[in-house]
């Protein structure tokens, strides 16, 4: 008697841990870490409505399997972000890692990655090193190398011989700063100063003032996404335009999420970037109606795009690996190679770094809003950082 009840209570505890076990494999886990407040919030409220558009548009379940997005803040707090991450492998058992708005929260993640073999994709940060940091990071967002190597290209045919390189002091700010200049330099072209702001609230004025007082044929400018419009308005408080200054830079000044608030002074404005909303493409005008009807009073831009694409780059890798994380995930995500809102992409198997084309943009006025409007294209463009 007493014997066959504890055979039923073993018997029971079996299958109790069999659908437990059963239960979490039906699962496929994203544990997607953003900034969802604070001053880079735009980035993580970009982000996670692109990647809830992508799972609306392709289902939840893949593989066979549901799947659970668990989107966390990190309040852009590198300590926290890492934190989290432990959380979502240890206790959730997340399949993959996602998100990483800035450089310094990516870095902080990566040695987890490693250590928990979880593939960790890098959806915003744009720091060229990145990928260098795990063997398990793959990127679909940019690198800043990329941007800059194009601008330094297309500004000395440009009438732009002296320049000034304005930057945030942080790892993208200084990949931004190096590529032009290398670059710039060796076209022929001079910089006469290299300024850094700080990262968190800067106050552009006296770096601007400075620009005006060494009278360059143009500032070349990298701040992250969201503070460009605060940069706008002082260049415009300046009078650095009346001045003749012209403002160039990577994209992320143009930023498509606040470019239209930003006003006349962005018109004309040239750019590198790898996305622009108004890139005219069929599948670009799908994504963005559907991301506008979804998200109203809401501009899709690179951020979105790196989020989307990297839902693209999971599913698919989860498709073919049945849905098990690990390895076979992280190589699943190797080479895959499809035609993104952005023009076509590839992850190169490699550096596990993206590789896409790079177009150079001026600020316009289309149907009475604002847009960077591409005029020339660099294909295939791989990390320039990755040569060295
Ligand atoms: C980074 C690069 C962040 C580019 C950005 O916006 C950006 C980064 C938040 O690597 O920290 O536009």
């Amino acid at each position: 008697m007493q014997k066959r009840q504890f055979l039923n209570t073993v018997a029971c505890a079996a299958l109790a841990l069999t659908a437990g076990n059963a239960l979490a494999q039906d699962k496929f886990k994203i544990g997607l870490i953003l900034p969802m407040t604070g001053p880079f919030a735009s980035t993580g409220k970009q982000i996670e409505a692109a990647a809830r558009l992508y799972m609306a548009q392709n289902g939840a379940t893949v593989a066979g399997k549901k799947v659970e997005l668990i989107v966390k803040d990190d309040t852009s707090a590198p300590d926290v972000t890492k934190r989290i991450a432990q959380e979502l492998v240890v206790n959730d058992k997340v399949q993959v890692l996602a998100g990483f708005g800035l450089t310094p929260l990516a870095l902080a993640t990566a040695p987890l990655a490693t250590q928990s073999k979880t593939p960790m994709v890098v959806m915003a940060a744009a720091t060229s090193s990145i990928t260098q940091a795990s063997p398990f990071v793959v990127r679909t967002s940019f690198t800043l190398p990329q941007a800059a190597v194009a601008i330094a290209d297309w500004a000395p045919n440009n009438g732009i011989r002296k320049a000034v390189t304005l930057v945030s002091d942080y790892g993208p700010g200084i990949d931004a700063e190096k590529f032009f200049k290398d670059r710039f330099t060796f076209n022929g072209g001079q910089v006469v100063d290299s300024l850094r702001v700080p990262m968190r609230n800067p106050d552009f004025a006296p770096f601007l003032q400075k620009v005006r007082d060494l009278k360059p044929d143009a500032v070349y400018v990298f701040v992250p996404s969201g503070a460009g419009a605060a940069l706008m308005k002082q260049f415009a408080e300046r009078g650095m335009d009346k001045a003749g200054i012209r403002l160039i830079g990577t994209g992320d000044i143009t930023d498509d999420d606040i470019l239209n608030s930003m006003g006349d002074v962005a018109m004309g404005v040239v750019t590198s970037h790898h996305y622009s909303t108004s890139h005219a493409s069929a599948l670009n005008k799908k994504f963005v109606a559907a991301f506008e009807k979804a998200n109203p009073g809401m501009r899709p831009n690179f951020m979105a795009v790196g989020g989307y694409d990297g839902m693209r780059v999971i599913y698919e890798a989860a498709k073919a690996t049945k849905g098990a994380g690990g390895e076979p995930l992280l190589n699943a995500m190797k080479g895959q190679i499809f035609e993104s809102p952005r023009g076509p992409m590839f992850i190169d198997a490699q550096t596990r770094d993206v590789v896409h084309n790079i177009y150079i943009r001026k600020v316009e006025r289309v149907n009475g809003q604002l847009y960077n409007q591409e005029f020339a294209t660099l294909t295939d463009v791989k990390d320039p950082g990755k040569a060295k």
